[in-house]
């Protein structure tokens, strides 16, 4: 038994990040993952380059499968011009660890490096990206290339699929957009695995097969529609955790930070588009083709009916059967800053970093009441947690377990939340805009 499998089986897992932390990598055992942060000349389409920031050279960045439960030890190095780092999100684990500045992981400086020594957990489809701040500056933090799929493998592989495949949503070029009152981002280009459509090796796949799809919106601040023409898909995850009603959708929508899993019975042979549903954005280039064994031809589109997205069917139909301990309720809304500017946003009337932290107790249930005052939709995200959503704009449900949650303009949803990962905890939209300008707070408590 090696010193971290000892400290980790102890229940030191903070005494290792804290010892590992103290000591260059170099010196230790080698990193099973190993990612370098540098800028990078993304050729999105043949002559379309993007320049931007990424990890290893490509986006996105590696997948990172791992079995559930089994310690991993992570080196950044950080090879770019500003202080980096890196958030797992989705995962159960330290603070100190997590990859947010807020709740007290380091910064790495430029031309440092950092060693990230966590147990990942739960099972399922996360994904790492950076946390840094943007502002202004729509180069940096989420806008960039720094994201990727992170896989926990269950300890029990379901194995109802032939084939899977990653696909990570981005937009890029963001500049500022007016919208209907105040200002907010848009883009040139919009990929999927950092390529615009026609530009990638088709997906391949055969009559009968069952194909399984693990998306994930990486936008720094966009919705997305997905379809596969002439297709269904089945949804059989969100945000990784197996939902309790698997459910069959023409087309599915992610929220920034989102994820769906959703497998697909290939059995209308052609070449298809899999792509935006909208096309301005299949036009800027998010789309892949898909094509069957022996069929050729051009892509076929088709588009899907319009649909509304509603979270409910993929829930269970009885309400929450267990009540919270204490609710929390949580105000969103915008201030205005005159033309031209973003919107400042507070929660309770106030804006990061001026907002309270809320102080729970260990073992505790809560209820997040999200009352979104503005008329924006908003992705919210939990850190160290997964919750289950309890109500949908006074609709109750239950067992729909995620980490990201879009709530629509002048509506409330409840999610539930058991405190069972002490430490310091960031609540915030996944806007990158949003967060940057106030949108944010933190959860404390102790074991
Ligand atoms: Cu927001």
């Amino acid at each position: 038994m090696d010193r971290r499998t000892f400290l980790a089986q102890n229940g030191a897992a903070l005494a290792a990040a804290a010892l590992d932390s103290a000591k260059p990598s170099w010196a230790q055992t080698p990193a099973d993952v190993k990612l370098e942060i540098a800028p990078l000349a993304l050729e999105i389409a043949p002559g379309k380059v993007v320049r931007t920031v990424a990890y290893n050279g490509r986006v996105p960045g590696p997948l990172i499968r791992w079995p559930q439960g089994k310690p991993i030890a992570i080196d950044v190095l950080n090879r770019s011009t500003i202080p980096e780092i890196v958030h797992w999100h989705g995962l159960w684990i330290p603070s100190n660890m997590d990859g947010s500045v807020e709740e007290g992981s380091p910064m790495i400086a430029a031309g440092a490096q950092f060693r990230y020594a966590f147990t990942p957990n739960p099972a399922g489809f996360r994904w790492y990206h950076t946390h840094a701040f943007a502002g202004h500056n729509l180069k940096r933090g989420a806008y960039t290339g720094q994201f990727g799929c992170f896989y926990i493998e269950p300890k029990g592989d379901p194995g109802a699929y032939d084939q899977e495949v990653f696909l990570t949503l981005h937009d890029w070029n963001a500049y500022m957009s007016p919208s209907d009152t105040s200002m907010e981002t848009a883009y040139d280009y919009s990929t999927i695995d950092g390529r615009m459509l026609g530009y990638h090796d088709p997906i391949k796949v055969r009559e009968g097969q069952r194909l399984l799809l693990h998306l994930l919106n990486a936008s720094a601040s966009l919705v997305h529609w997905i379809a596969l023409a002439g297709h269904e898909l089945t949804v059989v995850a969100m945000d990784g955790n197996p939902v309790p009603t698997p459910t069959r959708v023409r087309a599915v929508r992610l929220g920034p930070a989102e994820r769906i899993d959703a497998v697909v019975t290939m059995t209308q042979p052609g070449v298809w588009i899999l792509g935006e549903t909208r096309e301005p954005f299949r036009k800027a280039g998010m789309g892949i083709v898909v094509e069957y064994a022996n069929q050729q031809g051009k892509p076929q589109w088709i588009e899907p009916p319009e649909t509304l997205w509603d979270y409910q069917p993929f829930a269970s139909a009885q309400s929450a059967t267990r009540q919270p301990d204490e609710m929390i309720p949580l105000r969103f809304e915008s201030k205005f800053h005159g033309a031209g500017n973003f919107d400042t946003w507070t929660i309770n009337g106030k804006s990061y970093p001026k907002t309270d932290t809320i102080m729970l107790r260990q073992g505790r249930r809560y209820r997040l009441q999200m009352i979104n005052r503005s008329t924006d939709d908003h992705p919210l995200h939990l850190h160290r947690h997964t919750f289950e959503v309890t109500s949908l704009d006074g609709k109750p449900l239950s067992g729909l377990n995620k980490d990201v949650l879009v709530v629509p303009g002048k509506t409330t949803a409840e999610v539930d939340f058991t405190a069972n990962n002490p430490g310091l905890s960031l609540f915030h939209c996944h806007n990158q805009t949003h967060m940057d300008f106030g949108f944010m707070m933190l959860f404390r408590y102790n074991s």
